[in-house]
């Protein structure tokens, strides 16, 4: 059986690719930061698969090595890694950016997946074998108004997505990255600090996707047979054509 290491697990795209893996009878190391989450989430899951958890902040570099370093000899060959962890901070012109927020979104969106993948890729590399999916963003491909920050944020991780692909090539290990359009997750609701009134507006009007449609595509590329990498992926609502423009007349 192959075990999973997914970050961001207690919400979201995580936390439903977590229970879709199970189904494909993935083991899954789950972390994210809220433990009680990830506690409700092992007790249900376990009952399928093996389920270790994680709870630590990646931004805190120290932590995220020590945490993944004192994963149990059971849990300790990850056959596939999801960089999934990350959230936008704000969304205002540049002139008008909030610190912490920019400091929140390099940090975690970019150093925090890096600090995960450091743990994580020597081992891939001693056994030649891994799959890794890094989770971007339609704004990684293009910027949108107010956005520029969150947008570079996930251009980093495109860019890493490359360079990982490049170096990991001769080792044998699969790098890809999926780069999600509107998924009415909670991401909204940490972009605009719990504000109701600005986040369930960004997904009325029209069908966004679902965590589920994107833990469904997790699941199609972790078992496609070993020659295939799905390499690079944007996937849109249907209602959505670029990051600026969404059809909301339906
Ligand atoms: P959610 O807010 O629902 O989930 C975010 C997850 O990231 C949570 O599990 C959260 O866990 C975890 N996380 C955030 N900050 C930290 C941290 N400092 N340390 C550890 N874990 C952290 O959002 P999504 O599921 O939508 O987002 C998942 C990924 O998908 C993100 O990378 C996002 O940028 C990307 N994405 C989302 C899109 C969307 O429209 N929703 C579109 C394109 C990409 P906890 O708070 O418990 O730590
Ligand atoms: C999330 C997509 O356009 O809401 O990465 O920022 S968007």
């Amino acid at each position: 059986m192959k075990t999973a290491f997914i970050t961001g697990a207690t919400s979201g795209i995580g936390k439903s690719t977590a229970i879709e893996l199970a189904k494909h009878q993935i083991n899954l190391i789950l972390c994210g930061r809220r433990k009680e989450r990830l506690l409700a989430l092992k007790e249900e899951l376990e009952k399928q698969v093996q389920v270790h958890i994680l709870a630590f902040d990646i931004r805190d570099r120290e932590e995220t090595l020590k945490q993944i370093d004192s994963l149990p000899d059971n849990f300790k060959n990850i056959d596939i890694l999801i960089n999934n962890a990350g959230n936008a901070h704000g969304l205002d012109p540049i002139q008008e950016g909030n610190i912490d927020d920019w400091d929140a979104m390099i940090d975690i969106n970019v150093k925090g997946l890096l600090y995960v993948s450091k743990a994580i890729i020597p081992g891939m590399v001693s056994r030649q074998s891994g799959h890794i999916i890094n989770i971007g963003s339609i704004a990684a491909k293009s910027v949108y108004p107010n956005g520029g920050v969150y947008c570079a944020s996930k251009s980093a991780v495109d860019a890493i997505n490359t360079g990982m692909r490049i170096d990991l090539n001769k080792h044998g290990i699969r790098v890809g990255a999926i780069h999600p359009g509107l998924v009415a997750t909670e991401f909204s609701e940490v972009r605009f600090k719990g504000d109701q009134q600005k986040a369930i507006p960004v997904y009325e009007g029209y069908t966004p996707l679902s965590a589920e449609d994107i833990a469904d595509i997790i699941a199609f590329v972790v078992t496609r047979p070993y020659h295939v990498n799905i390499a690079d992926l944007v996937v849109y609502p249907t209602a959505q054509a670029t990051a600026s423009i969404i059809n909301k007349t339906s």
